[in-house]
């Protein structure tokens, strides 16, 4: 089970571009087809665990990225379309909405000016329409349910349809539900809709090359505007990552420093998706596998153990967690058992960033 992302925008934001980049992928920025590729998340932390044991393999936790191809913009009114990528969509973990900040005379941008500010209300808004589409339909439904129910189903009803007429009043004056305060019973409630506006944002300003120069100053003044709960936004150079996304990791990282750019535009999205999504790294070193695993912070070991195998889960016994610090003082499982750094937790142990597990389950 990986993370899923959806990549949304405007026609012309370089969507496929900065696909390509996360992805390695090589997919036709001409196409207009939906594309689904997998990024390996960046774990530095892996590498040195493959250096000390040796494993016969080494497995990155993944995320999957979606570019659904149509431009989001009207979306929502095209119901013969709308359908079919908004389902795809509404099981994304996350969003990246790309924005275009790179001037080309020869590619037209569809509003016809360069606004990165209108163009982010643009989406917000395509965002917010499909959630009240969704609402009201909902609401309808429980004004239909409500006639003929009785307690304490109608209890329940009532409640739900106070909800949501409180989330729809929220999203007409354009907030997004993301940004509301929910109660741990009311974001179940809303978790099961699968809303858009609900979903962590990443907003990816696509600048061009000559930009560069003025890349962390244009971020640094966009993030006051946009750095809101479960939002974030980046300045990245879609078509520089694409092309050095297919070059040798050290080749180019000699580009990159000569760019001036810091840290890869994939490694930057990943974690920033990871800190957005709320999102740990955990261990499982068996059968001569070192993986890497994500998990949402403060899950418990039997929710870890069923990222794993739904056997280890059902059967779940012990797991026997060594945190990475402590593992690489004794460079092995064997010397932290011996040393008493190995502990025994029971189901609702709460995993820790970088804890070394290995589940005890019988099947
Ligand atoms: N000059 C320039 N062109 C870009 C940049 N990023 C994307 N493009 C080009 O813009 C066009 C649209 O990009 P694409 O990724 O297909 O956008 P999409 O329609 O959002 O998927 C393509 O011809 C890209 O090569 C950039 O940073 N600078
Ligand atoms: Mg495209």
């Amino acid at each position: 089970m990986s993370v899923d992302i959806g990549i949304i925008g405007l026609a012309k934001s370089g969507r496929t571009t900065i696909f390509n980049a996360l992805t390695r992928g090589k997919a036709d920025t001409e196409s207009l087809t939906q594309q689904i590729g997998i990024a390996k998340v960046p774990e530095p932390r892996l590498k040195t665990l493959a250096d000390m044991l040796h494993p016969k393999r080494v497995v990155p936790a993944e995320v999957r990225y979606l570019d659904i191809g149509a431009s989001v913009k009207g979306l929502v009114n095209d119901k013969a379309i709308s359908g079919q990528f908004l389902t795809q969509l509404s099981t994304a973990d996350a969003l990246i909405n790309v924005v275009r900040a790179f001037t080309d005379e020869s590619i037209p941008h569809p509003e016809g000016s360069l606004d990165i500010e209108r163009d982010i209300a643009t989406i917000d808004l395509e965002l917010a329409f499909s959630d009240l589409a969704l609402l009201e339909r909902r609401l309808e439904r429980i004004g239909i349910s409500l006639k003929g129910a009785k307690q304490p189903e109608r209890q329940g009803l009532l409640q739900e349809q106070e909800m949501l007429m409180k989330v729809k009043a929220d999203l007409e004056k354009d907030v997004p539900i993301r940004e509301l305060k929910l109660t741990t019973g009311e974001a179940r409630i809303i978790a099961n809709y699968q809303f858009l506006s609900a979903k962590p944002l990443l907003i990816v300003v696509n600048i061009g090359e000559e930009q560069l120069p003025q890349a962390a100053s244009l971020e640094a003044e966009l993030d006051s505007h946009y750095s809101r709960p479960k939002c974030r936004i980046i300045t990245l150079c879609g078509k520089l990552e694409m092309e050095l996304a297919q070059l040798d990791e050290s080749v180019a990282e000699g580009f990159r420093a000569e760019f001036g750019i810091r840290e890869s535009g994939l490694d930057r999205t990943i974690k920033l998706s990871y800190e957005l999504l709320g999102l740990i790294s955990f261990f499982t070193i068996a059968s001569g596998e070192v993986k890497a695993w994500s998990i949402q912070d403060g899950s418990d070991a039997h929710k870890a153990a069923g990222k794993i195998h739904s056997d280890m889960e059902r059967g779940f016994i012990r797991a026997e967690v060594i945190s990475y610090d402590d593992l690489v003082k004794c460079s092995n499982l064997s010397e932290g058992r011996k040393k008493g750094l190995l502990r025994l937790e029971g189901k609702s142990y709460i995993v820790q960033d970088g804890d070394v597990i290995t589940f005890l389950f019988n099947v």
